[in-house]
């Protein structure tokens, strides 16, 4: 089973699990470029209740998605005269920044959005593996997370945004979408890995 969320009107399809992820990123996008999106919710069935066999929905729902590399997420636009189906979260990005305007208005905006998105894609891989470290590995994990990605991210950040400034197309762009995402890491008050496991 899976948990299919229809919206009136929808013209684009999400695939993920029931989970933030790699999905959250195109959810915000589709969000704030105001599109009706339905989602498929793979791990959970109809009434949001946990699946006992996640890959059982994965293995029969992957042979549905009709694409070179059936992987999660996946969009399906049936917007225009030819369905468009893709997979790989940053391309998803990409397409529909390209669609909705938000993948800078300049080739340096531009190219500016495309790296600070892969970076982020990397943080959030580097958070990711941090976080699911269990055990009496997890401290060493947690020493290299903290005293090279975080660093190395906000030097980045200090050299491509010198003044805490923001690159801005269409009142948002590609990376502030995908940090939304993690941004809460580094607040204050969040001081528990665990619960930053809980929330991927
Ligand atoms: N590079 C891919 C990674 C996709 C990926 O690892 N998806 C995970 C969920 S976050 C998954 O369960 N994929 C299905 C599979 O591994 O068979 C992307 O950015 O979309």
């Amino acid at each position: 089973m899976v948990q299919r969320i229809e919206q009136a009107g929808a013209e684009f399809e999400l695939g993920y699990w029931a989970i933030r992820g790699l999905g959250q990123p195109i959810r915000f996008l589709l969000a704030h470029a105001e599109v009706a999106f339905s989602e498929v919710r793979l791990g959970v069935n109809q009434d949001g209740s946990i699946v006992a066999d996640e890959s059982h929905d994965w293995t029969t729902h992957k042979d549905t998605l009709s694409v070179p590399f059936p992987n999660l997420p996946c969009l399906i636009d049936s917007s225009g005269p030819a369905e468009v189906r893709l997979t790989q979260s940053n391309a998803v990005m990409r397409y529909l920044a390209r669609r909705f305007d938000y993948c800078g208005d300049t080739a340096s905006n531009q190219i500016c959005i495309d790296v600070l998105q892969d970076e982020a894609y990397d943080l959030r891989n580097s958070i990711a593996e941090t976080v699911y470290t269990l055990g009496a590995e997890y401290k060493a994990v947690f020493d290299e997370f903290t005293s090279t990605a975080v660093p190395d991210t906000l030097t980045g950040l200090r050299v491509i945004c010198p003044n805490g400034e923001s690159i801005h197309t269409n009142g948002l762009n590609n990376y502030f979408l995908i940090v939304q995402n993690w941004s809460f890491v580094f607040q204050p008050k969040q001081t528990s890995f665990q619960s930053i496991r809980a929330f991927f």
